[in-house]
């Protein structure tokens, strides 16, 4: 049986700094303004809240980027209101997970300033300098053929020492090297300094990059392109298990604390159970990418490949089978701030959709096993920007040098490019981190200030908190219900089993499953409609079960069959 945790019961609520509230009239979201909706997120039923990155940092990716790890970037506030918002949450009975950035720094941190001064440089070994390769006619070439996840060569030139640094993002976000141990020291100690001011844990970034291959050896070639991947050779390098280990036994062993890794790259079942496997002693759960890359190309983010039910229905039956095999634990989302809104990319964003397809989509995140995270904003239903914002509305790095660098392939025609901006419209990290629609007054009440500091989507009008607060039918409403569901049945949605339900039985546009508690004494059936058609599901065999809960009301049941409207939800219990 499993064990139970209180990580394991926890529900999480993603904050975006930047995004949440403004409480001084900067046009940026702040921690008194979150410290001001601790009272808010608790009335939800959520218990942890997850912080993207507040530390002091030149935020050319939005904090992802730490120049100091000690001091929070001013403007959002200062340590003491991060310790202040600690104790307002812990004074709540909740707790507060931080993101922890150590893949790589900002090219401003003291650690890199010193690195880059000079050859022998005590920190010179604390990031990964290579000297250059020459060419047949003697040009300068990168040490090896990587390619940065954000475009262009994972490798910066650094004129001063003549040689390269390795920077798997942005050339401003130079790659730690793990390798060191004095490094990796001063890492334990910056983490020590947020848990002995009681954070609750970790959401540990782009965690599997850590370890590289040794010999940095090229990627694997694909294609005619200049760079290649070569994610085989810098993702779960040989050390990964040695640095995680390490960090358990020097830092939080000796803390109650959370850490969820965030797995990019690696896919197959047996390597992410060396992360999670309970007797590894390593890892609580992770953030596997393929939930949030369903509709990613094989050549990338923005290749176009459409959504269909079944990619869920894989990945969502391979996950909740899979941990149970090695006593392994996960987490369970569908939203970041990397990406669109899972709202308009696997549902339906559409005026006449839209509520039926959030609150289906809340009823798959609280009743399967793992820890769900959810995102500012889905408690009402957040959408992507619509196709009424063109590609100068998306600010965000990552997809800005996507579309820079297909629009120079492309000799700079803007009448060609309406495929990426499609493509923009459905996946940019933009939709992941507009700001928080409060109400309908101007701004949706984000900010006072008249420009926030990104685009706020225009159908905050309609779809704000205000408006959802009392209507009992809301979608806010019904994720309060979802929530508290899960809190009251934990032996059937949280550590109860999962049986999926074949699409023979269910028909390919609904994900059906059976969770089961322990010797059964309960059993739920869950289905779920990923289509805008009414679809009907056989339930002869769950003679018996009764409706827990619906999205269409109490109407679920036509005879000896489940008639799922559009984007319906029904949870039978027995
Ligand atoms: O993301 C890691 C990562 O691999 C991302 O590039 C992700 O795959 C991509 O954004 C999907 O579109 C983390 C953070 O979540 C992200 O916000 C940071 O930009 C990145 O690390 C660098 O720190």
């Amino acid at each position: 049986s499993i064990e139970k945790a209180w990580w394991k019961e926890a529900v999480v609520y993603q904050i975006y700094p930047a995004s949440f509230l403004d409480s001084n009239g900067d046009g940026l979201g702040d921690i008194p303004g979150i410290v001001s909706k601790v009272r808010y997120i608790k009335s939800l039923g959520v218990d942890t809240i997850w912080l993207s990155p507040i530390f002091a940092s030149p935020q050319k990716d939005m904090g992802y980027d730490v120049a100091d790890y000690r001091s929070i970037h001013a403007p959002y506030g200062t340590v003491q209101d991060v310790q202040d918002l600690i104790d307002q949450l812990h004074a709540q009975k909740m707790r507060i997970l931080m993101d922890l950035v150590v893949n790589h720094s900002s090219d401003q941190h003291a650690w890199f300033k010193e690195s880059r001064s000079s050859k022998t440089n005590p920190k010179r070994d604390w990031y990964i300098w290579r000297d250059p390769k020459y060419d047949e006619q003697g040009n300068r070439k990168e040490p090896n053929n990587w390619k940065s996840i954000f475009g262009g060569s994972a490798w910066a030139f650094d004129e001063n020492t003549s040689q390269y640094y390795l920077a798997l993002f942005l050339p401003s976000q130079p790659d730690l090297n793990w390798e060191s141990a004095e490094m990796r020291k001063a890492t334990h100690d910056d983490m020590r300094f947020w848990l002995d001011r009681g954070v609750d844990g970790f959401r540990i970034d782009s965690m599997n990059l850590m370890s590289k291959h040794p010999d940095l050896p090229d990627g694997k070639v694909i294609n005619d392109e200049p760079y290649q991947s070569g994610a085989e050779f810098f993702a779960s390098g040989p050390k990964m298990h040695d640095y995680i280990r390490e960090i358990r036994t020097e830092v939080l062993d000796k803390y109650d604390v959370m850490t969820v890794g965030e797995l990019g790259f690696t896919k197959d079942e047996y390597s992410v159970s060396q992360y999670v496997a309970k007797d590894r002693r390593e890892l609580n759960m992770l953030f596997t990418g393929d939930i949030v890359d369903m509709d990613f190309g094989a050549s990338g983010k923005y290749e176009r490949n459409d959504f269909h039910p079944r990619k869920i229905r894989k990945i969502t039956d391979l996950w909740q089978t899979a941990m149970p095999r090695f006593d392994g634990w996960n987490t369970v989302y569908l939203d970041n701030h990397d990406s669109g809104r899972s709202l308009s990319r696997y549902a339906s964003d559409s005026p006449e959709h839209r509520a039926m397809a959030a609150k289906m989509l809340a009823t798959y995140l609280m009743t399967l096993s793992g820890t769900p995270f959810m995102l500012a904003g889905q408690e009402i239903g957040m959408a992507n920007l619509g196709k009424e914002y063109g590609a100068e509305s998306y600010i965000d790095v990552e997809g800005k040098n996507y579309y820079k660098g297909v629009l120079k392939a492309r000799g700079g025609d803007v009448s060609k490019m309406s495929d990426v901006l499609r493509e923009l419209q459905l996946k940019a990290r933009d939709h992941g981190r507009l700001p928080m629609q409060w109400d309908d007054s101007p701004n949706a009440d984000f900010t006072t200030s008249e420009k926030a500091w990104m685009t706020i989507n225009k159908d905050y009008t309609e779809w704000n908190v205000a408006s959802q607060l009392d209507d009992p039918t809301s979608i806010m409403t019904y994720w309060k219900a979802m929530i508290a569901l899960r809190k009251e049945y934990p032996d059937l949605f949280v550590y109860g089993s999962y049986v999926p339900l074949p699409e023979s039985e269910t028909g390919e546009m609904i994900l059906g499953y059976e969770r089961y508690s322990q010797e059964m004494r309960q059993k739920s059936v869950v289905l779920l409609n990923f289509s805008d058609q009414v679809q009907k599901v056989d339930v002869e065999k769950y003679k018996g079960f009764s409706t827990l809960i619906s999205n269409q009301g109490g109407d679920t049941y036509k005879g000896s069959h489940v008639e799922l409207r559009a984007f319906g939800a029904v949870v039978l219990l027995r």
